[in-house]
C-alpha cells in the first residue's frame, strides 16, 4: 500500500506536515478537513507532548480518515513503545536522539516484523485503519511503513553518514531545537546550520529523505527551498497561541 507521505517522496513533493500535541481528534480534522490533499503527513507527538499510547488509536484514525498519514514520535527508541505505535497502525514511527550507527540498526530491528526484525505479531488496531490497511498490511507493513530516526546531537551528526546508509532507515529527521541544545552551541548559529546541512547531504547521498521541524511557514519555506523532503510547519499549541496573541493585538487596535 501507498501512504499519503510515501506518495508525496514519489511526486517529489515536498511532504508538509504539523507537529500534533493536544490528544484530540478534533484538533486533528479541524486543521486537515480544510486543507485536504496539502499535508501529507501529522506527527503524533508522545515523546513532549501531551499524547500518550491510550490516545494513539483515535488519533491515528482521525489522521488517516482525513486522507494523511499518522507518524506517531515515541517518548524513546524501545522495542515495546515502537510496537504500539506500529499496532496502532501508524504509518510510520520517529524515535528521538539516534546517535549512531547500532542505534539506527535497533530501530530498524524494532521496526520490522521477521526475518528483517523482531517485531512481534499484533497488529489488531492497525488492520482497521482507513485507506491503506485491510488484509494487506502483513504483507505490506515492512516495506511500507516509515522507519525515521531524529538527527539531533553532535554525536548523532558526527556518524551521520553511517546513520544514513543503515538498511531500513527510511529518513532522517533533524530536531533543531534539542540539536542546539545538545550541541551547546546557538540555534542558527553557524555550526548549527552546518550540522543541519550535513545531515540534509548525508541523507540524499543515501538516497534517503531528509526531515526538519520548523516553527512557522517562512521558516518552513526556507527550508523547502534547501531541498527537504518532509516539513513540519508548526504545532498545534503554536498556531493556537500565535493566533490568539495576533486577534488579541487586533482587538485592541494594536
Ligand atoms: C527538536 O527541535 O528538538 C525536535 O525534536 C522537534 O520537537
Amino acid at each position: 500500500f501507498n501512504t499519503p507521505v510515501r506518495a508525496a517522496f514519489q511526486k517529489q513533493d515536498p511532504a508538509y506536515g504539523f507537529w500534533l500535541t493536544i490528544p484530540s481528534a478534533g484538533v486533528a480534522k479541524t486543521v486537515l478537513r480544510p486543507s485536504r490533499g496539502q499535508f501529507s503527513w501529522v506527527l503524533i507527538d508522545a515523546e513532549h507532548g501531551l499524547i500518550n499510547d491510550t490516545h494513539y488509536y483515535e488519533l491515528v484514525n482521525a489522521v488517516a480518515s482525513e486522507g494523511a498519514s499518522p507518524i506517531i514520535r515515541v517518548p524513546w527508541g524501545e522495542e515495546w513503545m515502537l510496537k504500539r505505535a506500529l499496532d496502532a497502525g501508524a504509518h510510520g514511527i520517529v524515535t528521538p536522539m539516534c546517535h549512531s550507527e547500532e542505534d539506527a540498526k535497533k530501530i530498524v530491528k524494532y521496526s520490522k516484523y521477521p526475518p528483517i526484525g523482531t517485531r512481534g505479531y499484533g497488529p489488531m488496531f492497525a488492520h482497521s485503519v482507513p485507506g491503506v490497511f485491510g488484509a494487506e498490511y502483513d504483507d505490506n507493513a515492512n516495506d511500507s511503513l516509515l522507519v525515521i530516526v531524529q538527527i539531533e546531537s553532535r554525536q548523532g551528526v558526527e556518524c551521520v553518514e553511517k546513520i544514513a546508509a543503515v538498511d531500513g532507515i527510511d529518513v532522517l529527521f533533524i530536531g533543531p531545537f534539542d540539536l542546539a541544545k545538545q550541541m551547546d552551541v546557538q540555534r542558527g548559529g553557524e555550526e548549527h546550520e552546518a550540522a543541519i546541512q550535513r545531515t540534509l547531504k548525508a541523507a540524499h547521498a543515501s538516497g534517503k529523505k531528509a526531515a526538519i521541524f520548523c516553527t512557522n511557514g517562512e521558516d518552513a519555506n526556507s527550508r523547502r527551498a534547501q531541498g527537504f523532503d518532509m516539513i513540519s510547519i508548526i504545532t498545534d499549541v503554536g498556531v493556537l497561541a500565535e493566533g490568539m496573541l495576533r486577534e488579541l493585538g487586533a482587538a485592541k487596535g494594536q
